[in-house]
């Protein structure tokens, strides 16, 4: 048995029981013709999964263990060291918000370091392209605006935010400061939340989980909390203002998304990831003049660079690149055989691409210092080099395209229209400049409620199924859609991104979609721009005087898989929101925890989890919490 004929020991279900989108279930087929492995396969070669992992109660903080409860009391019900089962799944959860928490700052932290040395003149390869939006969270943060040059301003800014990950002092976080609003800031002082540094909580985080430290689960979710809060509204939100700053605010643009928008005739280029400060130079090398006579060398029309998980978010909108595919996709985009080069930052990147890519002539290119897979290609990302690297990368990808295996390519056809770009300041925009008509239509019934959905895919759900049913189900009902990541790509696929997707929607929200020229789902950005939906929602409730748990807004990730959902979940619980998971998180192993997440946290904070598998049943929730906050305004349902 070769390698390859041993990855593919299961028989996979039919291939449209797998993926609801178009597309996705002829390359699921054609990975299995090739005898190629993919996530799916993978999935199946674990099962069954370990009992002890999906209900959170395996411990290896130590080297006493690893340790297991048994939650069924059978089995020990203590660790080595007297960790119990509760102990034991707030202790895990903790450290899953810190790495989400850690994994979205750290991104910011590197578009900080791009800031200063724009700032500092040390880079000609950035400049800032959105002064007006520098100028406005400048003055958020007390800078002096008037009569100063941008790099004199943006210098100011950034020692701002670098400070957000190292002050010493007990202040809350300059940004948090700033930007939440004053309800939610004297309640999370009251509760002891407030969030002081955000290294410092992740790395309170690790302390408090390491052996004989932080016991008591409340204590532990407590900490959860302001790390999730230093990641939402600091961390992520500094990674969207300084993105906006640098790269442009989003404006709405047209594209399309799907596999259809890879070309047979021209070089494809992938960029695939989480952080901008690359890809965007990597677009903008590729539609030079230069490089479409350097593809016509080696026999292609041109560099088509297509855009796969956030980095194609980032890129689609503010530049109108074609997203190829969301996170189950990765591999797919490869089996097409037409992919020249897949260019990854990091986040969300699976090491199985480079195996994927050996099947095919595909270059896999990591350019993160911290982010490396064996047997890709690593060139390294310096913001001091950036125009000089993104060629090398660019002439790379061409200079494969004569490698393409022409007798395996397949690309299916399917591509859809998608209306992406919805900045706070493009839906601002789109309303005229005042939240006020939105505020009214909520008001008045005749949008019932906003939703933000957001996350990920998961080999535990048929693909996309969810994010689209849920989806249709809230539009349906005059509930307005807006969301980030994947969940985007999803609906930008299945067609709900556009003008024509008025069609799906209840009355009420066809009246204001046509009356404003939007779609009925507002696309919002990548992961860390769930940071615009919590502005979107300070400025709702600031302006109708209630505090975000009253109003009829909720949260979905249906199909989550990431800990960086786990931290943006616990985050938008503790600004307020009733937060639906559709995959079930590793914490049942403790009634105690579960029941502070679902139940107990709501007379805290406001928010709380809701979880449920079934998109159908999610939905009917969702929407009859919906309709309950509006009883209790006062207003129509
Ligand atoms: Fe076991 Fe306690 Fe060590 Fe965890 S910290 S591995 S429960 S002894
Ligand atoms: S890429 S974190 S799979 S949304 Fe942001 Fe998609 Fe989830 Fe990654």
């Amino acid at each position: 048995m070769d390698e390859r004929t041993k990855y593919l020991r299961f028989r996979l279900p039919p291939a449209k029981k797998i993926s609801i989108t178009p597309g996705v279930p002829e390359l699921i087929e054609k990975a299995e013709e090739e005898e190629i492995s993919t996530v799916w396969q993978r999935y199946l070669e674990q099962q069954p999964q370990c009992g002890f992992g999906l209900l959170g109660v395996c411990c290896r903080n130590c080297n006493m263990g690893p340790c297991r409860i048994d939650p069924y009391g059978y089995g020990p019900s203590r660790g080595v060291c007297g960790a119990t089962a509760d102990t034991i799944v707030a202790r895990n959860l903790l450290r899953a918000i810190a790495a989400g928490a850690a994994a979205h700052s750290d991104h910011a932290r590197d578009i900080v370091r791009v800031a200063r040395f724009t700032a500092e003149g040390l880079t000609k390869a950035y400049k800032v392209t959105d002064s007006d939006k520098l100028k406005s969270v400048a003055t958020a943060l007390g800078v002096k605006v008037d009569g100063r040059s941008d790099q004199e301003i943006l210098l100011d800014l950034v020692n701002i935010l670098e400070r957000e990950f190292g002050k010493q002092d007990e202040e809350p976080l300059a940004l948090v400061k700033a930007l939440a609003p004053a309800r939610r800031l004297s309640l999370w002082s009251k509760l002891g939340v407030m969030p002081r540094n955000i290294d410092r909580e992740i790395c309170e985080a690790m302390h408090r989980t390491h052996v004989g430290v932080d016991a008591d689960p409340l204590s532990l979710l407590t900490h959860g909390v302001r790390t999730a809060l230093a990641d939402g509204w600091s961390g992520s939100m500094m990674a969207t203002l300084l993105s906006d700053i640098l790269f442009g605010t989003p404006k709405p643009l047209k594209s399309y998304a799907n596999l259809g928008v890879l070309r047979e005739d021209a070089v494809n280029l992938v960029v695939h990831g989480h952080n901008p400060v690359l890809s965007m130079k990597i677009v903008e090398k590729a539609m030079s003049k230069e490089m479409l006579e350097y593809a016509k060398k080696f026999g292609a029309e041109g560099v088509n660079v297509v855009g796969m998980c956030c980095t194609g978010n980032e890129t689609l909108m503010r530049l109108g690149i074609q997203p190829v595919g969301n996170y189950l996709m990765q591999e797919l985009v490869i089996i097409t055989g037409a992919v020249e080069a897949m260019i990854v930052d990091y986040q969300c990147v699976w090491p199985a691409l480079v195996d994927v890519a050996r099947c095919y002539h595909t270059k896999i290119i990591t350019t993160e210092p911290k982010m490396k897979i064996p047997g890709a290609i690593h060139i390294e990302f310096e913001p001091t080099h950036a125009d000089e690297i993104a060629e090398k990368i660019v002439k790379l990808a061409i200079e494969n395209y004569p490698s393409r295996p022409k007798e395996r390519v397949y690309i299916p056809k399917h591509k859809s229209e998608v209306i992406a770009g919805f900045s706070v300041e493009a839906i601002l925009n789109a309303l005229g400049g005042s939240l006020d008509p939105l505020i009214d239509a909520l008001r008045n019934g005749v949008i019932k409620g906003i939703a933000g959905i957001v996350g990920c895919n998961n080999p535990k759900v048929k693909h996309n199924n969810s994010h689209i049913t849920i989806t249709k189900k809230l539009i349906e009902n005059d509930v307005l859609v807006v969301g980030t990541g994947c969940w985007a790509i999803a609906a930008a696929m299945h067609g709900l991104l556009t003008l024509d997707a008025i069609k799906y929607t209840g009355p009420g929200l066809r009246k204001v979609c046509e009356a404003l020229g939007i779609p009925p789902c507002l696309h919002m950005g990548s992961c860390v721009d769930c940071s615009r939906i919590l502005i979107v929602l300070k400025a709702i409730s600031e302006r109708l005087g209630v505090d975000i748990p009253d109003l009829p807004v909720v949260g979905s990730a249906p199909e989550w898989m990431s800990e960086k959902a786990v931290s943006i979940g616990t985050y938008f619980i503790a600004s307020g929101v009733f937060v639906h998971l559709g995959t079930v998180p590793p914490v049942l192993g403790s009634q105690k925890v579960t029941k502070i997440l679902t139940e107990d946290v709501e007379g805290l904070l406001g928010g709380k989890f809701y979880v449920e598998p079934d998109p159908e049943k999610a939905a009917e929730t969702l929407l009859n919490v919906i309709m309950e906050k509006r009883r209790k305004l006062g207003w129509p349902t």
